[in-house]
């Protein structure tokens, strides 16, 4: 499996999040994609690249150029209104709900934070746009090996993307490396791309990012939004819109799921994805499906990850892995590679 490392991930190293009302140690830490990395060398599973560097501009099909704007300067701007905030993650407080204006752009950074955000949760640090855009580097470097030929790469990368929309951060996201995987497979001249998102939560970015869309199929298996994060958006009931009504499919499950069901979701999101008559395949691959993980609620085990591999490698397509969620620190990489090694072993 062809790997492009993050090399600048753990520049974005948040001290904590807002969870019930207290600022807790946050989950989405370096040692991640640490025990990735090293998981992947003990079993020697092909080449770790360092990313090529793209410019700014591969990011507007994705992302709006204030949104850009924003994340890049948001760092010195937070310094910028007390010396002290450089010792402290900056945290969004206000937002602009229904009935508030979100096409203006105020000079307050508190009121910008809010309009570029979804949640408290999600620090934004020093190093955060650093490590963010070497993460989308990473994505848009992997697919563009993939739609050189290569039969797969994996983006191995933190933070997250799979919440982030065209124009906010949230659940731990900044830029969408999936989207940005897909919008580079779509502009190489594939004609038609899916996203499989197989993390615990919803994508509520990537699936915002294409609804519109006709040329990305966007499917989900995620717990029920009625319970968890993103809460707002991940219901059965949205199939797109305009040009893209029926290329996006959601397949919530209860909390508490396990394997068995799970399995036999797959099966359907994967049947999905061949109706489409997709060139490319995207995989968003959150570990945090786990039955360990300290914030989701299925119940795979470690096991049942080479079978997944196997299953997304019987799909036959050119496929692009971004690394998402996954927070038992212990098994994620476990759990990772024996997606990678699953599907390198039935391709
Ligand atoms: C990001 B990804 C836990 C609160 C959970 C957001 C979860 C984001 C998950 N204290 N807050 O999809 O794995
Ligand atoms: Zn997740």
């Amino acid at each position: 499996m062809l790997t492009y490392y993050n090399h600048l991930h753990s520049d974005h190293e948040g001290k904590v999040e807002m969870f019930r009302g207290a600022l807790v140690p946050c989950f989405e830490v370096p040692a991640r994609v640490d025990r990735v990395l090293a998981e992947l060398k003990k079993r020697k599973l092909g080449t770790v690249l360092p990313p090529n560097p793209f410019d700014d501009s591969a990011l507007l099909g994705v992302h709006s150029q204030r949104y850009l704007d924003f994340l890049r300067g948001a760092w010195d701007d937070w310094v910028a209104l007390d010396p002290a905030n450089a010792k402290r993650d900056a945290l969004p407080s206000v937002w602009p709900v229904r009935t508030l204006r979100s096409d203006v752009l105020p000079d307050n950074f508190a009121a910008r934070m809010g309009l570029f955000s979804m949640d408290a949760g999600s620090p934004l640090t020093d190093g955060t746009w650093d490590a963010a855009r070497a993460g989308a580097d990473c994505a848009l470097s992997a697919a563009l090996a993939v739609a050189g030929g290569k039969r797969a790469a994996f983006a191995l990368t933190r933070p997250p993307g799979h919440h982030a929309g065209a124009d906010f951060f949230g659940g731990y996201c900044f830029l969408n490396n999936a989207a940005l995987a897909a919008q580079a497979l779509r502009e190489q001249g594939l004609e038609r791309v899916a996203i499989l998102d197989i993390d615990y939560h919803h994508g509520n970015g990537t699936q915002a990012i294409f609804y519109e869309r006709a040329d990305v199929f966007y499917t989900s298996i995620h717990g029920d939004p009625s319970t968890e994060f993103p809460f707002y958006l991940g219901y059965a009931d949205e199939l797109g819109a305009g040009a893209g009504l029926g290329f996006n499919r959601n397949w919530p499950l209860p909390r508490g799921s396990g394997f068995e069901v799970w399995h036999a979701t797959l099966q359907q999101a994967l049947q999905g994805i061949a109706e489409f008559d997709a060139q490319a395949l995207v995989v968003s691959l959150g570990l945090d499906t786990f039955v360990g993980d300290p914030i989701a609620g299925f119940t795979l085990q470690t096991r049942d990850f080479l079978q997944v591999g196997a299953d997304l490698a019987r799909a036959g397509l050119p496929t692009v892995f971004v690394f998402e969620g996954g927070y038992a620190v212990a098994d994620v990489g476990v759990n990772a590679v024996n997606v990678l090694q699953g599907f390198d072993q039935q391709a």
